[in-house]
């Protein structure tokens, strides 16, 4: 899979799907999970709505993830992932894989070819960036792709895609 690291914003991309870091509510939020409800717009909480009031009544729990439709997102779907929150003691890294692993099996599952995604869990949840870019590629690299042939890391500023960059060079050697 081609892996690309980009500074910008996660709402303009237009891969197939695009990650959002969001909270086990799926209500919404603020970073970059606010963002992406702003600019997908109010389709977008009511499909959230419409998740919790079907299969997901008690929430989506740390770790996994689920797709809705992006609405006025660029991007075709919205795949969901509840990064663990370091400042609630959630500081076990096998959650944070979990994220990424199950984010790249439900956009196979939707046979997308491109996925976009934050570094989940390093802003409001408190993660290291260095630890996040570590786990987040670990992921991609030993993903077995179906469909997906393109994954980005699409990073709020230089010094975080920095960090992801060189956190590449270091593991695709
Ligand atoms: N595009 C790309 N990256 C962004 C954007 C954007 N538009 N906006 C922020 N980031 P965070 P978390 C970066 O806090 O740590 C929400 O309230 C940001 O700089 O968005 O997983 C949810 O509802 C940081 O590097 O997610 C949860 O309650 C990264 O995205 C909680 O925050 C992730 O920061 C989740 O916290």
């Amino acid at each position: 899979m081609q892996i690309t690291i980009a500074t910008g914003d996660i709402t303009t991309r237009d891969t197939d799907v695009v990650v959002n870091a969001a909270n086990s509510s799926l209500l919404g939020g603020g970073g970059v999970d606010g963002a992406i409800h702003r600019a997908a717009g109010p389709k977008l909480l009511a499909a959230c709505r419409e998740l919790r009031r079907t299969s997901l009544p008690q929430g989506l729990p740390t770790g996994r993830s689920v797709a809705t439709d992006a609405f006025d997102l660029p991007a075709r779907w919205v795949v969901h992932t509840v990064g663990p929150n370091a400042g609630a003691g959630e500081t076990d890294p096998e959650l944070l894989r979990s994220c990424f692993r199950t984010a790249l099996a439900v956009a196979e599952e939707l046979c997308a070819e491109s996925i976009s995604f934050p570094a989940v869990s390093a802003g409001i949840y408190g993660w290291d960036p260095e630890t996040v870019a570590g786990i987040g590629l670990q992921e991609v690299l030993a993903h077995t792709p179906g469909t997906l042939k393109r994954a980005e890391f699409v990073l709020f500023n230089d010094r975080l895609a920095g960090i992801f960059a060189r956190k590449h060079e270091q593991l695709a050697g």
